[in-house]
């Protein structure tokens, strides 16, 4: 490997294969397909996924780009049933509350054409449920350092662990239950960590419907200067 010092820091010979006009036009086509398919699909198959996969969606997840590559992000990764259980019966007594009293009736007005409530039987029937935690600051050896630009970080590295699942063939919800502190207790993840997604994966459940709703258009999205 090519290597060279820059300002006395090492740095690595970095290349990408060098596309034709034609095949970058092919495969970029190609991939906004594949996205385009991505569904929110919140009623899973019990089937098992590999471990591996899951091993792999997160490795993806978390080459993201991050402030001062800090990678300021946790992905705790659950199949045990009993935390399963466990974090059910508290988002369920959360959203129960926020349902039926946090949430103006815009909110839920808003969410009448997804078929949301405050159920949420997919946080025990999904094999994995992954997550994610920001970490505000760094804590190794009871030591603290800075994190940089943690909320844009960890929303990348979750775009990009969406991603990978649905590349995977498998299906996911991006959950967020208010307030979700909750995560953390029954994690037991340390106080530099605050919960940030929570996103049951796995196989969609057998004949799955999901609401017929449209993507924007490239010209409500993109705006050319
Ligand atoms: N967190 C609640 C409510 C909810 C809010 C939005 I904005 C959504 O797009 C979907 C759901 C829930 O998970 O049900």
């Amino acid at each position: 490997m090519e290597k060279k010092k820059i300002e006395g820091f090492e740095h690595i010979r970095y290349e990408r294969p060098q596309l034709s006009q034609e095949e970058m036009i092919q495969r970029s086509e190609h991939f906004y397909q594949e996205m385009d398919q991505r569904r929110t699909v919140r009623e899973f198959d019990p089937r098992p996924v590999p471990l591996e996969v899951m091993e792999n969606i997160i490795l993806t997840a978390s080459t993201a780009p991050s402030g001062a590559h800090k990678q300021p992000w946790t992905f705790c990764l659950i199949s045990d049933p009993s935390i399963k259980k466990k974090i059910r019966d508290a988002a369920e007594e959360e959203e129960k509350i926020s349902y039926s009293t946090r949430m103006p009736e815009n909110w839920k007005a808003d969410l009448k054409p997804l078929g949301t409530n405050w159920e949420k039987p997919f946080l025990e029937e999904a094999p994995y449920l992954i997550v994610v935690f920001k970490q505000s600051y760094g804590l190794e050896n009871g030591q603290k350092s800075q994190h940089y630009y943690v909320n844009e970080s960890v929303g990348i590295a979750c775009g990009f662990l969406i991603a990978a699942i649905h590349q995977a063939g498998l299906t996911a919800v991006t959950h967020t239950p208010s307030p979700m502190n909750f995560l953390s207790e029954i994690l037991e993840r340390p106080f530099n960590e605050k919960p940030y997604l929570l996103i049951p994966v796995g196989y969609p459940k057998a004949e799955t419907y999901v609401p017929a709703i449209e993507r924007k258009p490239l010209h409500e999205v993109i705006k050319r200067f």
